[in-house]
């Protein structure tokens, strides 16, 4: 092999590594507000990622009808202050929240943050909340659905309770399918299918686009890779 022609490839490939990591240094993190693209899936597989770098501020996405979940991979990287909280924007459309961890078994739900607005909302500091920062699901939802798990879809699939007026309650995964994770959501009868396109924004704390831990690696393997080129010129040099 040439040397001088590999000499030149790793100097190239040093800086552009160079490059990346100063960029990630320099750069500071702008609040990340995400639009869904397209239509965001409702299963594990299929959930959306907003991208991006810095706190994930706000969701914005549409629910075309009472069947359409939205499901979003995100990156809880403050627990003791996340929250979620939706509006939308006639007030048609009565959401709930559910989030379930990275390996899909439900967090904590939410029906109606407050008495009287059928807005969902996730608060900060609850017991039932996220306890340690990682991946999780947040899917937003109509009333005519609910998450399950198992290979059914039937009410004893369903994840979370049944619950009653006034629908305020923050539940946990203590429906009769709440020990497995999701694996599916409680169909809406065709004849029951409403158009809604409705307009959401979900309203995020303690989410991170780019998780820090994640961050700092990638940093500290773009001057891992400088090293290494470092060391491999001058072992060609030396040659
Ligand atoms: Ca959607
Ligand atoms: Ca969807
Ligand atoms: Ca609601």
């Amino acid at each position: 092999m040439d040397s001088k022609l590999n000499s030149n490839f790793f100097k190239k490939a040093g800086v552009t590594a160079s490059l990346l990591t100063l960029s990630l240094l320099v750069n500071p993190a702008h609040a990340v507000n995400w639009q869904e693209a397209g239509d965001a899936g409702q299963l594990l597989g299929t959930a959306q990622e907003p991208l991006g770098n810095g706190p994930l501020r706000n969701i914005r996405g549409a629910v075309s009808t009472n069947a359409d979940v939205d499901l979003y991979k995100i990156f809880i990287s403050d627990p003791t202050i996340f929250s979620a909280s939706v509006t939308s924007v006639s007030g048609n459309f009565d959401s709930v929240l559910a989030l379930f961890n990275q390996g899909g078994f439900g967090v904590y739900g939410n029906d109606d943050a407050r008495l009287g607005d059928s807005n969902a909302g996730l608060p900060a500091g609850s017991l039932l909340g996220p306890q340690a920062p990682g991946w999780y699901y947040l899917a937003i939802f109509g009333l005519d659905t609910t998450p399950t798990s198992g290979n059914g879809t039937t009410p004893d699939h369903y994840i979370a309770p049944n619950t009653s007026a006034p629908f305020t309650s923050v539940i946990g995964a203590s429906g009769p399918g709440g020990a497995s994770p999701l694996t599916g959501w409680a169909p809406v009868a065709p004849g029951d299918v409403v158009t809604l396109n409705e307009d959401y924004r979900i309203r995020l704390s303690g989410v991170s686009v780019v998780p820090e831990p994640e961050t700092y690696a990638m940093l500290l393997a773009g001057l891992g890779l400088v090293g290494a080129m470092a060391r491999r010129r001058k072992a060609f040099i030396e040659r």
